[in-house]
């Protein structure tokens, strides 16, 4: 399992791959030099043109992924938004929604459920009703909605709302019906490591090895969805950071998710307002993180990663367009 290293951008990158000096990083336009194995760092052109860390990407969600994709974040969940009852929380998730696309986002990513540790678990009728009417009202304004859920009957509603991507943080084992249901939408999906449930998750996790265990665990996510009819082409990863990750694990694999690209499926990393970014810095509150966010957006961005999801949208996009344009001269 290879990991990619010495990674170019713009001019240095196209020079290098037609030197025969690096080779694209997941098809490019990014290109890496090295390559680190269990043996050693090596030049990247011992691996052939075909392996998967050099191969392009199948287009997912009908994005080419030539360009990063933002993902904006709807929760509908009460503590989110007003306490003025279902019909308020719709009309404020929907507003919300409206003002993410406005800001730039390419997808949003609806959410009726909380999976902070300790939230009270939602019974899925409560959380259709939330988030239908919401994904009703953006889907038939032309955005491309993502459903965040882990419950086979929400993706079933979902879908039939006009959602167009699923989001599940179990990467579809947290419902013994969810792989059979998502194969039968046949929409492209989101498939997230999370290492125990997400109520105690946070309880003391540990790993020998964190970049190989959630590798290895998103392999045989993809194996299984794959075995249940779910073409790999639809399928995107993510690592889950905080989700059953200390503060060090997150850093990690931050630091190495260039690893990803040996599974050949498109990177999707939530990163935004997240706790380690409080834990790097000075302990600061969701709202006051969104620098660090960017920061490590940018960061996994330039390892090759595809899709980011985020709740400060305008603030993404500018960054996002900013470092595209510098770093692809
Ligand atoms: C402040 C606000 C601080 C929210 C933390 C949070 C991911 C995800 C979540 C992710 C994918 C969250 C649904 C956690 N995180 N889906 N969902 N990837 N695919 N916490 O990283 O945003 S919820």
């Amino acid at each position: 399992m290879p990991r990619p290293l010495a990674i170019l951008s713009g001019l240095a990158a196209r020079v290098a791959v037609k030197a025969g000096h690096a080779r694209p990083l997941a098809g490019g336009p990014l290109a890496f030099t090295l390559a680190e194995t269990s043996i050693g760092i090596m030049p990247a052109t011992v691996l052939p043109p075909s392996h998967p860390l050099a191969t392009p990407r199948a287009p997912w969600a009908g994005f080419d992924l030539t360009r990063p994709v933002i993902m904006g974040i709807v929760n509908v969940t009460p503590d989110s938004f007003s306490d003025g009852g279902d019909h308020a929380q719709a009309d404020a998730a929907i507003a919300h929604g409206r003002r993410l696309l406005a800001e730039g986002a390419d997808i949003l990513d609806i959410g009726g459920e909380s999976t902070r540790p300790g939230a009270a678990p939602v019974p899925v009728e409560a959380e259709i009703a939330r988030v239908v009417p919401v994904i009703r009202a953006l889907a038939a304004e032309g955005a491309v909605i993502s459903i965040d859920t882990s419950h086979a009957a929400v993706m079933q509603a979902a879908a039939e709302a006009g959602a167009m991507i699923i989001n599940d943080v179990t990467a579809l084992t947290g419902d013994p019906d969810s792989l059979s249901v998502a194969a039968a939408t046949g929409l492209p999906l989101v498939l997230m490591h999370i290492k125990g449930e997400p109520q105690t998750m946070q309880d003391a996790p540990h790993y020998d090895d964190v970049g190989r265990e959630v590798h290895d665990f998103l392999s045989a996510r993809i194996d299984a969805a794959m075995a249940a009819g779910i073409a790999r082409e639809k399928i995107a990863i993510d690592p889950g950071i905080g989700f059953g990750k200390g503060l060090s694990h997150n850093v990690d694999l931050l630091a190495r998710v260039g690893l990803l690209h040996n599974m050949g499926c498109p990177i999707l990393i939530g990163v935004s307002r997240k706790r380690f970014i409080a834990g790097l810095s000075k302990g600061e509150a969701p709202k006051d993180r969104v620098a660090g966010s960017i920061a490590t957006a940018l960061h996994t961005l330039a390892q090759g990663a595809h899709i980011l999801r985020v709740h400060d949208v305008a603030a993404t996009v500018q960054a996002v367009a900013v470092w595209q344009a510098l770093q692809s001269a």
